[in-house]
């Protein structure tokens, strides 16, 4: 907290004040999720990156993750479930010299939405995209995701997952993204590093962060909010250019972090300008 000049104790304002919308607070997240965390460090690497703010929207789909853009103060989508890329292609398209950020849950951008991921990645379309992974359905009660644990406990699956979830950063790299990195939110300053990374290169950029949901999965897969914190310590290695066929989330083998890819491609932009000046 900060003081304003000649200011009482209940004048005091959080130095991101600026960037959200006060009059939305509190806001809707519970004691122990993760997404405010990595929220902030979202609003922190925006201001680091000296990007133009003026010029930067935020575009979420719906979810818990998904009220991002709504507590904002900056132009902001709140959008339908899993679209929040095409509505950022739509801004960026409309608008090239916007600064376009897609901040949304892992069953929003990879179930219902993981069409648009591909092909948003496959197109190398300008923007960055930060997936909270909790592993579930945090939102609706806690359903199966195509992210949660082989075995893992939810209310769709009540004696276990049978299915293999997705691997997001092989699947981002094999679609064509142009930057991906995975942190977990205990990792804060690699991930506001990565974060103002990606906001101020080009191309597609991902950055998945694994994020607590202690309401609906650690209840009931019996992990409480402060041992999921220590499995981010104590069961994370970091490897930064690690193959992405190696990183699948499994706590019990050890969960690689950090920087997997940094590679230049045409964004999708320059291809379309291109392909007009030769018609
Ligand atoms: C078309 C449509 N289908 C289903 C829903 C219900 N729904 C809302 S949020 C959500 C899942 C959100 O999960 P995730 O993106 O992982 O976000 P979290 O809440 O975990 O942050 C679902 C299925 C919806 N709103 N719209
Ligand atoms: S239900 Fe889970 S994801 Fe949603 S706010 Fe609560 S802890 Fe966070």
């Amino acid at each position: 907290m900060v003081a304003k000049a000649d200011s009482t104790p209940s004048e005091q304002v959080h130095p991101l004040d600026h960037l959200i919308r006060t009059d939305r607070i509190p806001h809707i997240w519970c004691t122990g999720c993760g997404i405010g965390t990595v929220f902030s460090s979202c609003l922190k690497a925006m201001i680091s990156s000296g990007i133009d703010l003026e010029k930067t929207c935020m575009v979420s789909g719906i979810g818990c993750t998904g009220r991002g853009a709504g507590y904002l103060n900056l132009d902001s989508f709140h959008t339908t479930h899993g679209r929040a890329i095409p509505f950022a292609t739509g801004l960026k398209l409309g608008n090239p010299n916007l600064n376009v950020i897609v901040f949304s849950g892992d069953g929003d951008l990879f179930a219902i939405g993981g069409n648009h991921f591909i092909h948003g990645a496959r197109r190398n379309i300008d923007m960055t995209v930060i997936c909270v992974n909790n592993l579930i359905y945090g939102m609706t009660g806690g359903q199966v995701a195509a992210t949660t644990p082989v075995n893992a406990k939810t209310t769709t699956t009540q004696s276990g997952n049978p299915d293999a979830p997705f691997n997001l950063p092989l699947m981002a790299w094999a679609s064509g993204a142009t930057y991906v990195a995975r942190w977990t939110m205990l990792h804060i300053r690699e991930l506001t590093a990565c974060i103002e990374k990606a906001l101020t290169r080009s191309g597609f950029s991902f950055i998945e962060v694994l994020a607590p949901c202690p309401t609906n999965y650690g209840r009931r897969n019996r992990e409480k909010s402060l041992e999921t914190l220590r499995l981010y310590r104590d069961k994370t290695i970091i490897k930064n250019n690690a193959d992405p066929s190696e990183l699948d989330v499994d706590f019990q083998k050890g969960v690689i972090l950090g920087e997997f890819v940094d590679r230049e491609r045409p964004t999708c932009i320059e291809n379309y300008d291109r392909t007009c000046r030769a018609f």
